[in-house]
């Protein structure tokens, strides 16, 4: 039994090291040394190249190394059959509950415009709003959803939540299904999106879902460049429906550097790093699917084949 990491950034040690450290007796290879394929019963990985996981006969657990797993499935040539696991983990939740009210609370305070006026000697003080009088609307309300939801409701935030199925939270308004997505819509001045990205959802952040906010909206997108429709976007910027948009997501990534995006004055970006899986934190639930792996125990953080998420 062994374990391969599969990633094209320059983690592959980290990880390795993480795990060692974790339990020395792992062999844990890297997919761009020589390793034995017939032994490989797990892969950690994060946005491997297409085709790499192929090849492992007696690989049981395909492990993504972060939250989302939307990379996986559009993959044809990953084995459908083998189960697919996630990370959930408090910290991963709570970094992305950090940036989400860092970036909210600089909207409101007019942080980025001032940054601008500065850029341009401009001294021209701005409206602010208040916490108490700010609704937020979350778009999932699933492990960083909820903790999200939660956080800004606690600094006193007005929060609403969106999800696929009802959900019951202290202090957060919640609305599931098609049918209320309008009434929730309708209510929210600051759209935070923290949806898995399957084939349900791509596209779902367009004119006719941002048409329905209130006039002056802010966009929070930290889920998937993929759950936007770019052009609609900057359409409602432009029109003035839209007061702003924060993204830390893209369709391709990095950002193309002749995206409309990288200098829209509207358009705030960060570069896909709002939460990252820290891997002293994450380790420990991977090291402990490899022993269920062993005993041929039920797999931890599981993703559901149907739903895609
Ligand atoms: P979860 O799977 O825990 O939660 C997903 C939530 O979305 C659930 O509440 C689910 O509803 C809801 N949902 C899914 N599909 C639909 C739908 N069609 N209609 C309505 N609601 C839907 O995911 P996480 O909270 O762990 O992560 C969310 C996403 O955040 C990840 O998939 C990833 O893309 C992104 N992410 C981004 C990071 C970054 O740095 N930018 C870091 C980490 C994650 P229900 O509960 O009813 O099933
Ligand atoms: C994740 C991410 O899904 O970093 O964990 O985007």
């Amino acid at each position: 039994m062994a374990i391969v990491i599969i990633r094209q950034d320059k983690k592959i040690d980290l990880w390795k090291n993480a795990l060692k450290k974790a339990d020395n007796s792992l062999k844990v290879y890297s997919y761009l040394e020589e390793h034995p394929k017939e032994e490989i019963t797990m892969a950690i990985i994060w946005k491997h190249p297409a085709g790499s996981l192929t090849g492992y006969p007696n690989l049981k657990c395909i492990a993504s190394a972060g939250a989302g797993v939307d990379y996986i499935f559009e993959d044809p040539t990953r084995p459908t059959n083998v189960p697919i696991t996630r990370i959930v983990d408090p910290l991963l939740a709570s970094d992305m509950s950090e940036h989400v009210l860092a970036v909210i609370l600089a909207h409101i305070k007019n942080l980025n415009t001032y940054k601008q006026q500065q850029i341009k000697s401009l001294w021209n003080p701005l409206e602010y709003s208040r916490i108490k009088d700010t609704t937020v609307g979350i778009l999932g309300l699933g492990e960083l959803g909820a903790l999200t939801a939660q956080d800004l409701a606690n600094v006193g935030f007005q929060v609403q939540g969106w999800s696929r199925s009802k959900k019951s939270l202290d202090q957060v308004t919640t609305f599931a299904g098609k049918e209320e997505l309008k009434t929730f819509l309708s209510s929210t001045q600051i759209l935070v999106c923290l949806l898995p990205l399957t084939p349900e959802t791509k596209g779902f952040l367009n004119k006719d879902l941002l048409g329905q906010l209130p006039q002056g909206a802010f966009l929070v997108n930290v889920a998937r460049g993929g759950h936007l429709v770019d052009g609609d976007l900057l359409m409602l910027l432009d029109n003035g429906h839209l007061s702003g948009a924060c993204l830390d997501v893209y369709h391709t990534e990095p950002l193309p550097e002749a995206h409309p995006f990288w200098n829209h004055p509207k358009v705030h970006m960060t570069p896909h790093y709002a939460s990252v899986s820290d891997t002293n934190s994450v380790v420990p639930q991977l090291v402990e699917n490899y022993r269920r792996i062993q005993n041929e125990e039920e797999l931890m953080n599981r993703v559901d084949m149907e739903k895609g998420y």
